[in-house]
């Protein structure tokens, strides 16, 4: 079936729904087909490539408004590997946008790197960072967790930034209210322009195509340029989104206050943030053991479903429905062996993964699919650690008006959550204002970025404990909501089963989604089916230490475009995803 087959019974299916539900006649179905119009934009032209004119000399001759060009040198091919492979010859552009003297007396700048191939496509790649920003992470536009390849090898120009901030400043940037702007979104609103015009300076022409993305706040920053700069770039790659972070922060919190009563009395484990201090062993509350209990749990219900018993639960949205801790997990009759889970621990558990609420039992944040990833070191990791660490840092700095500090333990949830909306005559843009994309409500509004033929392409570890793979599937849906729009015209979503936040988990989470968006962007080839691969022995990108040992050190899987899942077809190894098929 070819592509405009394809939309066409989109459209059929759209209006027959309309039909069923008594919008429309049999009548209006027939004038609605004849009348149809392609549902999607045509595909851009596509990109082509130039040579760097100069390297050395390319800091005399450009003069970018607000910007401070530090260094440009060139970095020979092979200097640098990504996934043990070599990266091509680059001009490595240092430099700082917008230096100024903060509120706090401090010196900030927007810090960027460009790396500009020799030999560049035509295209230009924005590398959203992950964590609370802070560092130029060297500019290589990795891709996928374990990345084998990234956007510079691929032969994009990309740009990295540390948004705004840096050491001296991290953690408590988030005072100064300049810098969380930057942090927020405006770094990549002043970076954008800049880089494009070195590019043109580079090159002698601007990119043909550009895209931006990332994982984690790299994915919330391109989800946030979706829906303020629709019109800046061309193809937005969206991993792991924290584009409700303040609300995921706060679920946190929420979630170590649910633990706290389960936790071994006094039990300790080192601060990872401060050598010389010690936090509260939460993990002591739902134990390693315990968690591979619920997980095989989970597989006994649900590894099935997608028709292949392969320890992998591909049939995610069956799977909330075929399993139920309360029945399907053992109830401890005697002492925790971790074979078992106490009647509290069940009830803890149930309320975490049915998402956050408020004192009124209003949901703060969205549920959690259930999945066996939660077996994942990296799972427990945020749910006990970072939840009393990193997420009361975020939400006292950067997320409340007024600022100050959270015990996570004790916080009014309640009341916290007032402060992400206030502002005043210091902080004039709220917590959520400046983290959100803005329209992402009921229903999200990408006009600009879809009426221009503008792609999105998102990924989510279904064993994400910090950001739910859920409240991204929830946004997926709410997008095909306006205006009856159909959004996989335009934007598609690959859960990743199994892969905790950004990587790991006993999952294949070795992928590359920014060459199928750019085909679709600019060939009109939408993705469907995109393979990945897990990290077993010898992986040259490193090796995922997690992998069931049954599995082969190359396992691979079809990531299906949301709502398709991995299906087993019935005969070939379960090792190779050719015998699988997205249905
Ligand atoms: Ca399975």
């Amino acid at each position: 079936m070819n592509q405009t087959q394809n939309r066409t019974l989109n459209r059929i299916a759209f209006y027959r729904s309309l039909q069923m539900a008594g919008v429309l006649s049999s009548g209006a179905l027939l004038l609605a087909c004849s009348s149809m119009t392609p549902s999607t934009a045509p595909p851009l032209k596509a990109a082509t490539g130039a040579t760097l004119n100069a390297c050395s000399a390319l800091v005399a001759q450009l003069k970018l408004a607000d910007t401070r060009i530090e260094s440009s040198a060139t970095v020979p091919a092979g200097a640098l590997t990504l996934g043990g492979r070599p990266l091509p010859e680059h001009c490595l552009v240092k430099g700082k946008m917008h230096e100024r003297k903060g509120s706090d007396g401090r010196d900030y700048a927007i810090g960027f790197e460009m790396r500009l191939p020799v030999a560049w496509n035509g295209r230009f790649y924005y590398q959203g960072n992950g964590g609370l920003d802070g560092a130029v992470v060297p500019a290589l536009g990795a891709l996928g967790g374990g990345p084998l390849t990234g956007a510079l090898m691929q032969g994009f120009a990309v740009i990295s930034s540390d948004a705004g901030h840096t050491g001296p400043q991290t953690p408590f940037f988030g005072l100064e209210p300049q810098a969380r702007l930057d942090y927020g979104y405006q770094a990549v609103q002043k970076l954008t322009p800049m880089a494009k015009q070195l590019i043109q300076g580079a090159y002698g022409k601007g990119p043909d195509r550009s895209y931006i993305g990332g994982c984690s706040n790299g994915g919330r920053h391109a989800m946030v340029a979706a829906a303020r700069l629709g019109d800046a770039y061309d193809g937005y790659l969206v991993g792991a989104p924290g584009y409700r972070l303040p609300y995921a922060a706060l679920a946190q919190i929420w979630g170590a206050q649910q633990w706290l009563p389960l936790a071994t009395p006094g039990a300790t484990i080192k601060n990872p943030l401060n050598p010389n201090g010690t936090l509260l062993d939460l993990a002591s509350g739902f134990t390693p053991p315990e968690r591979q209990t619920v997980a095989k749990a989970i597989l006994e219900q649900c590894d099935a479903l997608d028709g292949a018993s392969d320890g992998m639960v591909q049939a995610t949205q069956a799977c909330q429905t075929r399993f139920n801790v309360q029945r399907d997990v053992a109830t401890c009759t005697g002492e925790r062996n971790g074979a078992c889970l106490t009647v509290p621990q069940k009830s803890v558990l149930s309320a975490v993964f049915s998402g956050a609420k408020n004192t009124q039992g209003q949901n703060i944040y969205a549920s959690f699919p259930y999945d066996p990833g939660l077996a994942g070191v990296n799972w427990g990791t945020w749910k006990f650690t970072d939840a009393l660490i990193r997420d009361p840092l975020a939400l006292g700095t950067l997320f409340s008006v007024p600022p100050g500090p959270v015990d996570p333990l004790k916080d009014n949830i309640d009341q916290r959550l007032a402060l992400f909306s206030a502002t005043n005559a210091t902080y004039r843009e709220s917590g959520w204002s400046l983290m959100v994309p803005p329209g992402q409500d009921h229903p999200v509004n990408l006009d600009s970025l879809r009426s221009r033929g503008a792609k999105m392409v998102l990924y989510h570890g279904v064993a994400d404990a910090i950001f739910s793979a859920e409240d991204t599937r929830q946004w997926v849906e709410r997008l095909g909501t306006h205006k009856g729009q159909a959004a996989s015209d335009f934007a598609r979503y690959f859960p990743v089963p199994g892969m905790n936040h950004c990587s790991a988990g006993m999952s294949t989470d070795q992928f590359d989604l920014l060459t199928p968006l750019v085909q679709w962007v600019e060939q009109g080839v939408a993705p469907q089916s995109v393979v990945a691969q897990a990290r077993g022995a010898g992986n040259p990108a490193g090796v995922n230490s997690e992998l069931p040992a049954d599995w082969s050190a190359q396992r691979t899987r079809p990531l299906c475009a949301y709502p398709t899942v991995a299906t087993y077809q019935g005969s070939g190894s379960l090792e190779d995803a050719r015998n699988f098929s997205c249905k």
